[in-house]
């Protein structure tokens, strides 16, 4: 809270939930978290994660407060954590009125990726296409970098539904090309041009036996190997399989999360952090007011095994801080 020149520190401590918080300094929230869901405050969703030097930045969709019967969203949120232990959420950095163009006015969900200095957000819309916002800074503010969509449902060449556009992941491989996955109902991708703006070269889809592909596409990569995990049936599990390059042929391995609980969505998003490997995701799990249109991310560790499996992931309310 700011008043006049001066900045009065408020500390709140909220115990109801897993948040004992301290809230400071303009509109910056900083906080503990202790168990599962990470964020009680607000309802977030579609996580996705960015580590940068010593810091995880997490972007995530922010759902609107229990009893809707769709998904509502107007703007993304984003917190970032050194230890994952405290969390500071920022401004809200970007809103579905920043793309002029997205007249379905949904932010549905992101991802954000860094390249020669700048952080790119892409986001979907839901049936207007994925655009891409441009900041210097993770915590943004962020600008619509086209004026425009990056993909729209014409690119989507195999689907016909409204709805296709959607769920854009970024996966930057060690020679330095960038790729977008995204999808629903059928996983697109392509080559991203080194100004992360533009498309390069066709768009292709990825088929392989087993896939069933719901929507929220993810690639990582750990000891040589590519790993696309999805969300797959409805409600949503997530599926993994795993390829010796970014195109395949990618072999189905199975499923790594089950039904995330009160949620039919489960959007994962998995990333390197201090050594250990961390599964991102949603459930609908606030009480008394979650549901799968008000949802809120927890956080599991993961593990990959020596042959680069990985061992399925085990929801619990303790989640990362379970040693504690
Ligand atoms: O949040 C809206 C939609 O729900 C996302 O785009 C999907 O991945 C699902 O989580």
């Amino acid at each position: 809270m700011k008043i006049g020149n001066t900045f009065i520190k408020i500390v709140c401590m909220l115990f109801a939930g897993s948040i004992h918080a301290q809230q400071h300094v303009d509109s910056t929230f900083i906080f503990e978290a202790t168990q599962n869901p990470i964020f009680t405050h607000k309802y977030t969703a579609d996580p996705a994660a960015l580590v940068e030097d010593d810091t995880l930045w997490l972007f995530t969709g922010h759902d609107y407060e229990g009893g809707q019967k769709g998904y509502k969203m107007k703007d993304w949120l984003v917190f970032s954590t050194k230890d994952m232990k405290t969390w500071e959420e920022h401004p809200v950095p970007l809103k579905i009125t920043d793309f002029k163009w997205a007249t379905s006015g949904d932010a549905y969900a992101g991802h954000v990726a860094k390249r020669n200095g700048k952080y790119y957000w892409y986001i979907s819309t839901n049936w207007n296409g994925i655009g891409v916002a441009v900041a210097n800074k993770p915590s943004g503010p962020y600008k619509d970098a086209l004026g425009k969509p990056l993909l729209t449902n014409e690119d989507c060449f195999a689907s016909t539904h409204s709805w296709t556009c959607i769920d854009p992941a970024i996966f930057i491989d060690d020679n330095d090309q960038p790729w977008i996955f995204w999808g629903n109902g059928v996983c697109y991708y392509a080559k991203l041009k080194d100004n992360m703006i533009e498309i390069e070269g066709g768009i292709k889809k990825i088929d392989f036996d087993g896939l069933e592909f719901t929507e929220a596409p993810w690639v990582h990569k750990a000891n040589g190997k590519y790993y696309l995990t999805y969300a797959t049936g409805f409600p949503e599990k997530i599926a993994y399989a795993m390829a010796d390059s970014i195109e395949g042929p990618y072999e189905y391995k199975g499923i790594l999360n089950e039904i995330a609980g009160n949620s039919n969505t489960n959007h994962q998003s998995i990333v390197e952090f201090n050594n250990d490997w961390y599964f991102i995701y949603h459930n609908g799990g606030i009480q008394t007011d979650g549901s799968s249109y008000s949802r809120s991310v927890c956080i599991e560790k993961m593990e990959h095994n020596a042959d680069g499996t990985i061992k399925p992931i085990v929801m619990t309310t303790k989640g990362i801080y379970s040693e504690e």
